[in-house]
């Protein structure tokens, strides 16, 4: 942080010179605010001597100094971590991609070491002749590269009855956007065979990992023919063990759930399984105590990441840079609109790049803050026309006995001293 490379003023000595310039001063006023003297004329430290070779960090971590963005789980949520989940920083990431080293996970049985030579994919039941792959095999299929995010089900979970956890990381970090490559599951069903293509509408893919809890799911022929990917390299490189190393499905836009990790089985059947994580779990129990099931689709959602609980505003009136992510699972995110007075009035924010395709976008509303309180919400739309609902929305149409599929509108209350908390307004 800055006071660890004491090169900034403290907080305290900043707000003063930027109140000293008054509100609205400007970009121009807000980077002077950096220091008494506009000129740096004297040598630094860093520049007497010599900085570290090229042999010193085979494999780069980040500097010391960002030792606070890393995964955190909430350790009342379950009983153990092998069992848990813990999430991303998104509040302290910028752009869309997530790194693996901090992109959270989701286990049910714990992360487990397999290593290519062990590694086995069998696709069998009703195919022409089952098939096992190795990992080499898995290589000489022609490769794809597509950016996905992944959401557990359970993002915002725990905010079905209120806020509840202070923090976007908490909120909405069970998410993570990658760059996958990987070869389409279509390829593989096709050499192993599928028969008359004609019977393939009522047919079904049972997906299942090599970890203890198998994490088993059915998926649709529809969608396993579209776009899943059997992908063994995440932004360029091997899947982290925690990621399903050496190879996890990608099931894009679906529930992260259904990205099982260790793949190890695929089996062709004539209806779903109805396992265990797709009945008791990852159904979602209405007000009259009947389960939707089949809710595979993560709905457009946004959150702001910045300002927000733990990303407080640490400077004074003037330019300040409100910002977010927004994805849909049906699509590319086509809009955000942010209000910073709790859903009275709305402000198109501006996408970073064009929306993609069941991929994170990157939003930005650059403000000149006046110094008040703010109700920060963000709304996204994606391109079927879907808008973001509110918190009371859902619970009109889902009641209060769901934990998945929360994708309602996010509010951090923002207070003078720039510092925020999670609050629900209706
Ligand atoms: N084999 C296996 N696959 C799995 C799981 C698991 O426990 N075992 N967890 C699932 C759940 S619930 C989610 S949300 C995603 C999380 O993926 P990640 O750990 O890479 O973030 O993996 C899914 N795939
Ligand atoms: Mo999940």
């Amino acid at each position: 942080m800055a006071d660890e490379q004491g090169r900034h003023p403290s907080r305290r000595a900043f707000l003063t010179s930027a109140a000293a310039l008054g509100a609205g001063a400007g970009l121009a006023g807000a980077a002077r605010a950096n220091g008494p003297d506009p000129l740096i004329t004297e040598v630094q430290d860093w520049a007497r001597g010599f900085g570290e070779g090229v042999d010193a960090t085979p494999y780069g971590l980040p500097i010391r100094f960002e030792h606070d963005v890393i995964r955190r789980n909430v350790e009342w949520l379950t009983a153990d971590t092998i069992s848990s989940i813990n999430f991303t920083p998104i509040h302290a990431l910028d752009g869309t991609i997530t790194p693996q080293g901090c992109a959270f996970e989701r286990h049910h049985s714990g992360a487990i070491e397999l290593a290519k030579p062990d590694y086995r994919l069998m696709v069998n039941g009703l195919v022409d002749k089952p098939l096992v792959f190795t990992y080499a095999d898995l290589e000489r299929f022609p490769r794809e590269n597509h950016v996905y995010f992944c959401e557990c089900a359970a993002n915002s979970g725990m905010e079905w009855a209120g806020a509840q956890l202070n923090g976007a990381q908490f909120t909405h970090g069970m998410i993570h956007n990658m760059e996958y490559t990987g070869v389409p599951l279509r390829a593989l069903l096709q050499e192993a065979g599928l028969g008359p293509a004609g019977d393939l509408s009522d047919k079904w893919v049972f997906v299942e990992g090599a970890d203890a809890s198998s994490n088993g799911r059915s998926i649709p022929m529809e969608k396993a023919l579209d776009d899943v990917l059997v992908a063994f390299k995440a932004n360029g490189e091997a899947l982290r063990k925690e990621h399903g190393y050496p190879v996890r499905l990608v099931v894009p836009g679906w529930e992260g759930n259904m990205w099982v990790k260790w793949l190890r089985r695929i089996e062709v059947m004539d209806g779903p399984v109805e396992s265990r994580e797709e009945t008791s779990k990852y159904t979602d129990v209405l007000a009259d105590g009947t389960a939707r099931k089949w809710t595979w689709v993560m709905d457009a959602k946004s959150v702001i990441t910045s300002p927000s609980p733990q990303s407080p505003i640490t400077h004074g009136p003037g330019p300040l840079v409100i910002t977010g992510l927004a994805w849909s699972g049906h699509g590319a995110i086509r809009r955000v609109d942010v209000s910073t007075d709790g859903g009275i009035s709305w402000q198109t924010a501006r996408l970073s790049r064009e929306g993609e395709s069941k991929a994170l976008s990157r939003f930005y509303l650059d403000i000149d803050w006046d110094g008040s309180e703010m109700l920060l919400q963000s709304r996204a739309m994606d391109d079927t026309g879907y808008v973001q609902p509110t918190k009371d929305q859902l619970r009109e149409v889902r009641g209060l006995n769901s934990v998945y599929h929360n994708n309602g509108i996010q509010t951090w209350h923002v207070k003078t001293s720039g510092e925020a908390e999670n609050v629900e307004v209706s």
